[in-house]
């Protein structure tokens, strides 16, 4: 399978509009070595060039189209490489690219869970909304382990794990999380066997997350923070990153050290990366100390075949 990252960082982008921190000031004046990102998405297909899957529907996905020449293909005056859209969250960075693909002549085919559901079509109401444009063909994401596939990407199975991670601000269950808030996703390649586990928000490594990651040849997580406390020391927030649902890297029980336990044949790479992480910096420490363990930082455009 052909995966493209068409947005690595985490909701805001990277440098974000209003910040004013070490790397977004730094990447602004060029005196950090560190690449501007958007908003996190990947597109998923069996083959280069053939239609695949979306998975999150970045607020960017315009600019991460006109930046992919091969997922805008001219078959017909009106075109697209997208079959379908995979939500792993009702997050506003992972959903409302939704209105921006509203021109599409015949519904969206979208596959989210129940809860995520509920979520877009009443606390932040982007289905009901697209409902006036082209509509969206909604696909229910089952959370009992069954696989499925999106029609017209053959070649590519899918399976959903809930996770442990928050809901959206304006789900009426923010503080009471149900299972299918947010999900992780395996994708299996069926000719080569070989599989992505995909993750952009994920709290708590439960052991059937391990399981799952342990299983996969490239495993893309969670790569927001690099510390637990690091929007309260920037004073930017009074919550650390577990209690708005994402595992610092660093740090007892953090990311790091569950990567460290994969076997040492899994590839393993960060996604839905915070402007205030320090790992952005090429030059920092941090970094270092991931490029040591083998862990990759994903970035705009990246392709990688699996
Ligand atoms: C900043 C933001 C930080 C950020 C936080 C979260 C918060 C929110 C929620 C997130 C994300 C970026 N860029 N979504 O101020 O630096 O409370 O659920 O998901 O993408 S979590
Ligand atoms: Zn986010
Ligand atoms: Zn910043």
């Amino acid at each position: 399978m052909r995966i493209t990252i068409l947005g690595a960082a985490a909701g805001g982008g990277f440098p974000q509009w209003n910040c004013n921190c070490s790397n977004c000031a730094g990447v602004r004046a060029g005196t950090v070595r560190a690449r501007p990102r958007t908003q996190s998405s990947i597109f998923v297909r069996p083959d280069e060039g053939a239609d695949g899957v979306l998975f999150n529907a970045s607020p960017d996905i315009l600019e991460q189209i006109r930046a992919s020449a091969t997922l805008q293909p001219g078959r017909r005056v009106r075109d697209t490489a997208i079959a379908g859209v995979v939500l792993m969250d009702g997050q506003i960075d992972h959903s409302t690219g939704l209105f921006m693909l509203r021109e599409r002549g015949s519904p969206l085919p979208l596959w989210c869970t129940d809860p995520v559901h509920d979520d877009l079509a009443q606390g932040n109401p982007v289905l009901r909304v697209l409902g006036h444009f082209c509509g969206v063909q909604r696909e229910r994401i089952a959370l009992d382990g069954s696989t499925f596939t999106v029609p017209g990407v053959a070649g590519l199975s899918l399976r959903a794990l809930p996770l442990q991670s928050k809901a959206a601000p304006y789900s009426p269950h923010r503080d009471a999380p149900v299972p299918g808030d947010n999900i992780g996703m395996t994708v299996t390649d069926t000719r080569s066997g070989r599989s992505l586990f995909y993750a952009p928000g994920l709290g708590e490594i439960e052991p059937a997350v391990f399981d799952a990651m342990a299983g996969a040849d490239l495993v893309m997580v969670d790569g927001t923070f690099w510390t637990n406390d690091e929007m309260i020391r920037l004073g930017l927030s009074r919550k650390t990153a577990r209690d708005i649902g994402h595992l610092p890297q660093s740090g007892p029980g953090g990311m790091i050290e569950w990567m460290a336990r994969l076997p040492a044949t899994t590839r393993k790479a960060l996604i839905h990366i915070n402007n205030t992480n320090p790992i952005l910096d090429e030059d920092s420490p941090e970094r270092a100390a991931l490029a040591a363990a083998g862990i990759e930082v994903t970035e705009d455009r990246m392709e990688i075949s699996l």
